[in-house]
């Protein structure tokens, strides 16, 4: 038995680590919250966690490019196309499975009970002023016009460029930004970027000057993703003469997939602070009752429901595998995606779990969870139709049923819009809101409580992702086999 378990310690030894740092962290936010450290000293402390989310967004483009390339390089056009198709298809089904269970959940438990004063008699609503990058930020995530037609609403109800924000605090604490953590992070990957190539122009412009798509947020990642797959298949149909570049991806994916297997033992350091962070930063624990309490329980009922019935149903129905084991492997994943609330920065770790703990086929992974992990998020779109008929019975708003149906669509576009970055969701729930004339402001009636749902519809997304390349190596193993004998015979006759 000592035997026994010192090989499960070894073999299990990151997922330890990580849940202890996960419980440290917890411990840590409470033994120091007495001491009411200010926004500033909590920015300081949680500086280990964010160093964290920095490294592995540094990884995220170059993973995502070589991956790619790679993935649809080695696969003749045929498989990939038939592979592709079942992608899609999963993504489709699952999203809007999880919307309707989203929109079934918030009409069933109907949260928003009472009217929308009551909701703001909990918080303090105080308008702020924010800066430009925040129009900016959005204006970068979708094409202009869809923008404008979101924000032209919007602008009519706010003379100046104001964010309302809920501030539930008690009177005297600072007010700490909500909208602060997504700028920088949004940015924070532009300004790696920036400082990386030295001196240029202020950091929202510089994707107009030089379009390289330093920031995975919506539109940039999809362009990446579509870029690289067309690359691979070029690469992979110039046969003998793509074989330089062929290999070069290759070895820069094992490159990336290298470093990531030394930063990910530094992951544990990174998420007890991120999350002992995120802890110290919220005010009132306290504000989870009435209304924003029960929202806040029906979004996470929807997400488990999805998560721990409809995912690994659906994985068992198609594999006939047993979903659970495949779910311990992903567990790293799943708790990087708790810590950090943006998929794209857990990729590198959800790439490192499926090939070496559950041994998911690199070609498999390589050309799904790029792709994956920047359309297919399953807990944003169950999240932004919850949200939007939350925000609807609040204002006392009877939707019909073809606003219902308007949601469905939009949420599963937001969510396929959606970067996975932090608070990404809660952007593009905007265009969900414009859709039925609900007033866009009213996210910040749900912005105090979003910090931790989008940790949670992250797992989801990173979950519902993973799930996906289990079950399309699954449904792909002849085409994968057909390929390894044809390997084989070229090797025996070379
Ligand atoms: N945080 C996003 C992600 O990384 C999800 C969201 O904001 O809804 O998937």
């Amino acid at each position: 038995t000592r035997e026994r378990i010192k090989n499960f310690l070894r073999r299990n030894a990151f997922v330890i680590l990580t849940i202890t740092a996960v419980v440290l962290g917890i411990a840590l936010a409470f033994a120091l919250r007495p001491y009411k450290m200010t926004f500033r000293q909590i920015k300081y402390f949680s500086f280990p966690g964010e160093l964290l989310m920095r490294m592995l967004q540094m990884l995220v483009l170059p993973l995502i490019v070589s991956s790619l390339v790679t993935g649809m390089a080695s696969l003749d056009g045929k498989a990939s196309g038939k592979m592709g198709v079942r992608a899609v298809l999963y993504y489709m089904l699952t999203t809007i499975i999880a919307v309707f269970i989203g929109i079934f959940m918030v009409i069933i438990i109907h949260p928003g009970k009472g009217s929308k004063d009551k909701l703001h008699r909990e918080g303090k609503i105080e308008q702020v002023h924010t800066t430009d990058a925040f129009m900016d930020l959005i204006r970068n995530m979708f094409p202009p016009n869809l923008v404008e037609a979101c924000f032209r609403q919007y602008k009519t109800q706010y003379s100046t460029r104001v964010v309302t924000r809920t501030v539930l605090h008690s009177p005297n604490s600072t007010a700490t930004s909500m909208l602060a953590p997504l700028l920088e992070n949004t940015t924070g990957i532009l300004h790696n970027v920036t400082q990386a190539l030295g001196s240029l122009q202020e950091v929202l412009n510089f994707e107009e000057i030089i379009p390289v798509p330093g920031s995975v947020n919506g539109l940039n990642a999809l362009g990446l993703v579509v870029f690289s797959m067309c690359f691979g298949l070029v690469i992979g149909s110039m046969k003998q003469k793509g074989r330089p570049l062929q290999e070069f991806f290759n070895s820069l994916n094992e490159a990336i997939l290298r470093l990531v297997s030394i930063i990910i033992w530094y992951a544990p350091v990174g998420i007890l602070f991120l999350i002992a962070g995120k802890i110290l930063e919220m005010e009132d624990l306290a504000v989870m009752g009435g209304q924003l309490g029960m929202y806040t329980l029906t979004v996470i009922v929807g997400l488990l429901i999805h998560a721990l019935c409809v995912l690994p149903l659906l994985y068992f129905i198609i594999t006939h595998k047993n979903p659970w084991i495949f779910m311990a492997g992903l567990l790293q994943a799943l708790i990087t995606a708790l810590g950090t609330s943006s998929s794209s920065a857990t990729l590198p770790i959800t790439f490192r779990c499926l090939e070496e703990n559950i041994g998911v086929d690199k070609r498999v992974t390589r050309f799904v969870l790029p792709v994956g992990a920047t359309i297919n998020m399953d807990g944003t779109a169950l999240y932004e139709a919850l949200a939007a008929i939350f925000i609807a019975q609040v204002n006392n708003y009877e939707l019909d049923f073809g606003q219902i149906i308007t949601i469905s669509i939009t949420a599963t576009a937001a969510s396929i819009g959606a970067a996975g970055i932090p608070q990404a969701g809660l952007v593009t729930m905007m265009i969900v809101l414009t859709s039925v004339g609900l007033p866009t402001e009213d996210i910040t009636l749900i912005i105090a409580v979003d910090w931790f749902l989008d940790r949670l519809r992250t797992t989801t997304n990173v979950l519902g992702d993973s799930l996906g390349a289990g079950i399309v190596e699954h449904l792909s193993r002849h085409e994968l086999e057909a390929q390894d004998a044809e390997l084989e015979n070229s090797v025996i006759e070379e």
